[in-house]
């Protein structure tokens, strides 16, 4: 029986199929095609892959809107072609995880089509519907059930008028919400994860798992929310975190994934650290981590995700070491940088200027991968991959994206002011293909790429990289190595150093009688760092550095150049 908690020493690789690798020159990434890449992800030196959906769906949020849970999308290959892939993911001493999206179906989903095909059907109460607002009319403005905001712009309602009542859609108004409160809904979940274990996979990243239990008043219905600003309230404190959560993932343990020692990462957005540590507490058998959104949100401006603001290093400190010492004693974290869902860390707190793009990539890995908790690393992160210039609407294709597009559009923002704050935040500066080489569409595929490769992998790609001793990707080959061969980086202790320093992030991890320090130059000018009392320290082994040529250390001082940082280790 392996260690059940094999995944604290773990570092896993998250693949968007869509834009990794494209087998049949169809400009779409598949299944085969990531089974040619396997020795990149272990010549980097990963344990774990996680899979984003590849499950059947029409494709209207790139696959988490599933139109079934056991079969795979014919643009992704077969279920055979997902066999061969868990096979040579295991011969390679790997893991595969899944992408769990159970917080709602595609509309296409057989389930929501028997339960929109009338208000008597046997599973209409699978998914939320609802009557129009008392003293409306159904389908006109006002008249929606409760006055809620989609994730993805507009009302999360949309109005069925051949069965005369509305559904209830926290995403896309194609992703329907599943009603959890319906044992026969979490029953059938829990079949169709252990199908998949049952196939061999090591375990599930659970989408917005958090957002499965709703708040009903007595009479069933959901409340309004607080209007700040438009048309529409906020109903996240009805759906977030509800009151049934821990007693629905609780069960699903129990049903599903107990005593398997597989690995579960629960996406959670607006978790707190107090949540995170009910959630991951091991004695609760819920889930082993959770995905915070936290850090992810320290530049966003009053206007939120699309009113991007300059980063302070000393929120992002604070809010990383608050996570750290908050999960110390109890759960663990995950540590992540970018997914599918956010821009390129290096283009976004990092800088991707000719002259920094490959130190600050580093630093930025080097600063996330030695603190405590489990790294993911997405796809294209090992190179340095950086964010895209779209100049027209066209070019996107993120349903987030366009939908915010276009409803600010009728709200009466100018284009102009929308592509502005949309080029440095779209998820799709993270889904451009993968950069393997510098041909034409960087070998990614031999057909028209469904989403424009970035013009910079030219020079930005894995074959440039891999033969360059002194890249990024060997960078965080050897922060996999230093993760793997040192007990102080899993389970060390942590310390925040110099927390107001605006240019400098170091922090010190402690086991028994080692103490390992990381210090790194956060800023692209140089930087006079004096550590009180640890000049041991900074005298100690070093285990990595993205700078050969660093200045030496006096007593308790050094100067780090741009971009520098140092991992070093007292025994
Ligand atoms: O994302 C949930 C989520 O919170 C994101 O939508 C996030 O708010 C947004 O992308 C930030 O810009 C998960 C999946 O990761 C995402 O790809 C899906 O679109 C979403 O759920 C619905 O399944």
């Amino acid at each position: 029986m392996r260690d059940p908690e094999w995944w604290k020493s773990a570092v896993v690789y998250q693949i968007y199929p869509r834009s990794f690798a494209d087998s049949d020159g169809d400009g779409v990434g598949d299944l085969r095609g990531i089974i040619d890449r396997l020795d990149h992800l272990v010549a980097l030196g990963v344990d774990v892959i996680w899979l984003s959906p590849i499950y059947r769906s029409p494709q209207d949020d790139n696959g988490y809107d599933i139109s079934d849970y056991e079969d795979v999308d014919p643009s992704f290959g077969t279920l055979e072609d997902v066999d061969a892939l868990i096979a040579a993911v295991h011969e390679r001493g790997m893991k595969l995880v899944m992408d769990l999206v159970v917080n709602h179906t595609s509309d296409e989903h057989a389930w929501f089509e028997e339960s929109r095909s009338g208000t008597g059907s046997r599973k209409r109460d699978w998914y939320w519907w609802r009557p129009p607002r008392e003293g409306h009319e159904g389908g006109t403005p006002g008249a929606e059930p409760t006055n809620w905001e989609s994730f993805f712009s507009g009302s999360t309602w949309e109005w069925d008028a051949a069965t005369g009542e509305y559904y209830l859609h926290l995403f896309s108004r194609k992703q329907p919400d599943l009603n959890w409160e319906n044992p026969e809904v979490r029953q059938a979940v829990y079949a169709m994860m252990r199908w998949w274990v049952d196939r061999g996979v090591d375990g599930f990243r659970m989408d917005v798992i958090n957002l499965v239990s709703k708040e009903l008043r007595p009479d069933g219905s959901l409340p309004d929310g607080v209007v700040r600003s438009g048309r529409f309230g906020d109903g996240s404190p009805y759906y977030t975190a509800g009151p049934r959560i821990h007693e629905f993932l609780a069960e699903m343990h129990a049903e599903a994934l107990a005593d398997k020692a597989l690995l579960t990462v629960g996406e959670m957005p607006g978790v707190t650290i107090e949540q995170a540590r009910a959630f991951t507490d091991p004695a609760r058998r819920e889930v082993n981590m959770v995905f915070t959104f936290e850090h992810m949100g320290l530049d966003h401006g009053p206007g939120g995700k699309w009113d991007q603001r300059p980063l302070r290093l000393t929120d992002l400190k604070a809010n990383l070491a608050a996570w750290q010492e908050g999960l110390a004693d109890i759960g663990w974290n995950s540590l992540y940088w970018n997914n599918h869902d956010q821009p390129r860390i290096v283009s976004r707190f990092g800088d991707d200027s000719p002259e920094h793009r490959v130190t600050s990539a580093k630093t930025l890995g080097t600063v996330l991968h030695m603190l405590r908790g489990t790294p993911y690393v997405y796809q294209g992160e090992e190179l340095g991959m950086t964010n895209v210039d779209f100049r027209r609407i066209e070019e996107f294709r993120d349903v987030e994206t366009l939908n915010h597009y276009r409803h600010a559009l009728d709200d009466g923002a100018s284009p102009e002011a929308l592509l502005a704050g949309i080029r440095p935040v779209s998820r799709d500066n993270a889904r451009t293909p993968m950069q393997w080489d510098a041909s034409a569409n960087a070998g990614f595929t031999t057909g028209e790429p469904w989403i424009a490769v970035n013009p910079n992998h030219t020079e930005i790609n894995a074959e440039a990289a891999r033969a360059d001793a002194g890249s990024v990707f060997h960078h965080y080959r050897r922060l996999i190595e230093v993760r793997h061969a040192h007990d102080v980086v899993v389970h060390g202790d942590f310390a925040l150093l110099l927390p107001s320093d605006e240019q400098v992030f170091a922090y010190t991890r402690s086991l028994g009688g080692q103490t390992l320090l990381v210090v790194a130059n956060m800023s692209g000018e140089p930087a006079d760092v004096e550590l009180e009392g640890k000049a041991d320290l900074l005298a100690g082994e070093v285990l990595l550095s993205t700078h050969d040529d660093g200045a030496p250390a006096e007593g308790e001082r050094v100067r780090l150049a741009p971009w520098e940082s140092r991992v070093l280790l007292r025994r």
